[in-house]
């Protein structure tokens, strides 16, 4: 089933239109309204008049985090205060934190939005959704919550945290969609089995997974111990929150873009040019109809690769790869550039090792260096020495021969890495104090 048939299939002439349409307007307002952006278009010498052609975006200037922090709190809202009906902010993990603004409109159209991204999952009206995603400030938890709403479904608004008691509602309310991280997918999955609850068991069908990068070889570990669809939903909030683009279950084979009110682009993150759909690449995106707080290609760090072969389901919207890091995860281990998801891919496979991990980095000398921590199963942790000894070379191995970069491997007991509630964290960076 598609939710919104006329602007999911819509022929690519058509959706280029309608986009230029979109982003001509989008020019006139940001131009008229936000001064950043008035004084950012006369620094380049554009004027929105001039945007005659999807082509001419490459004309616009970006927008970047920094921009955002720059202006804190409310420096490029595009409509007076009282017209915002609501404010979420992501506080990320250093510097200030950046702050969104919607209106009415905006919330009604997130709505839709994530209602489509349901219905591509699987999902449809009948059905009770499970949502584990943060409330508050964070885009995640009312995102979703307001979809479940708009389709019509039935939302169990349970939020994160208290995991033992996720469980049980798992066990009594039966739903069959959860909304939640992907580590903290699996966290459920381990804390239902020292309960004894197999949640493989329960009428549970499909859960939507995003807010951090995952890998396929996680996805297989969840689908089996969760015995669900695991579909991948991207977002950030500065563009809108979770909803931005969905894997339809029918092929989980990339993410459909709304393209409609998104306008996704590839770039060189070096050169700033746009690259080829096929060519990975940083993502871009415009708003198109966003009234808060519009932005014009805006810089998401974001790593994929865009697909513009209408997909198998019958949408004919361009899909972006699994995003798999960001650039700004990226570690640069004596020259190497590795992503923690590549890491990832490598421990899954490892016959004794669970996704649990983190990864240390420190400095040694004028040279970074990489230790890889990741819990053993029960099974693994109760064999002899020696057998540990010899996955951990394996794996060090592999790490090795794969991404080229030498770490050091330790194996810890299970359950000793802790679990994070939202997005987990995978990086440790100790360089600083070094
Ligand atoms: O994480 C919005 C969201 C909520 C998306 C729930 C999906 C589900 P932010 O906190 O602003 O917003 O973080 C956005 O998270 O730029 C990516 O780096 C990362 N991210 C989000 N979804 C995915 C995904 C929400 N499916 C940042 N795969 C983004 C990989 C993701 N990374």
């Amino acid at each position: 089933m598609i939710y919104d048939i006329q602007n999911e299939t819509l022929p690519r002439d058509e959706m280029e239109k309608l986009q230029l349409r979109r982003l001509q307007a989008l020019c006139e307002r940001v131009y008229a309204n936000v001064p950043f952006y008035r004084k950012k278009f006369d620094e380049k010498g554009v004027k929105p008049t001039d945007i005659k052609s999807l082509k001419d975006l490459s004309l616009l200037p970006f927008t970047n985090k920094q921009d955002l922090r720059d202006q804190y709190p409310f420096g490029l809202f595009a409509v007076p205060k009282d017209q915002i009906v609501r404010i979420h902010s992501s506080s990320g993990t250093t510097g200030k934190a950046t702050v969104v603004g919607y209106t009415k409109r905006d919330i009604t159209n997130w709505g839709e939005l994530m209602a489509r991204s349901f219905v591509a999952s699987g999902a449809s009206a009948a059905d009770a959704v499970h949502n584990a995603y943060g409330y508050g400030l964070f885009t995640g938890g009312l995102g979703a919550h307001y979809g479940v709403e708009a389709l019509g479904a039935t939302v169990i608004p349970v939020s994160g945290g208290a995991t033992r008691r996720q469980v049980m509602l798992l066990k009594d309310f039966e739903p069959d969609v959860i909304c939640c991280t992907p580590s903290y997918a699996l966290f459920l999955a381990e804390t239902g089995e020292e309960m004894g609850i197999d949640i493989k068991k329960l009428p549970l069908r499909i859960g939507i997974f995003g807010a951090e990068p995952w890998t396929d070889e996680m996805r297989l570990q969840i689908e089996k111990r969760l015995g669900i669809t695991a579909i991948d939903i991207y977002g950030l909030s500065e563009i809108m929150g979770p909803g931005v683009a969905i894997e339809c279950w029918e092929a989980q084979d990339g993410l459909h873009i709304q393209e409609d009110h998104f306008l996704a682009e590839t770039i060189d993150p070096e050169s700033g040019e746009t690259v080829a759909p096929g060519e990975e690449g940083e993502l871009v995106f415009t708003t198109l109809t966003k009234e808060g707080i519009p932005l014009i290609r805006y810089r998401t760090r974001d790593l994929t690769t865009l697909n513009t072969i209408p997909c198998k389901c019958g949408r004919s919207t361009t899909r972006m790869k699994r995003v798999t890091g960001r650039s700004d995860d990226m570690l640069i281990i004596r020259g190497v550039n590795v992503f923690p998801s590549q890491i990832e891919s490598i421990l899954i496979e490892t016959e004794g090792l669970t996704p649990h991990y983190q990864l240390l980095v420190g400095r040694q000398g004028n040279l970074d260096t990489l230790e890889v921590q990741v819990e053993v199963n029960e099974a693994m942790f109760s064999d002899e020495i020696k057998s540990l000894q010899r996955v951990e070379s394996k794996v060090m191995k592999n790490i090795k021969e794969f991404l080229g970069v030498t770490a050091k491997v330790k194996l810890v007991e299970p359950k000793s890495i802790e679990r994070s509630l939202g997005k987990a964290k995978r990086i440790i960076d100790n360089r600083d104090e070094a």
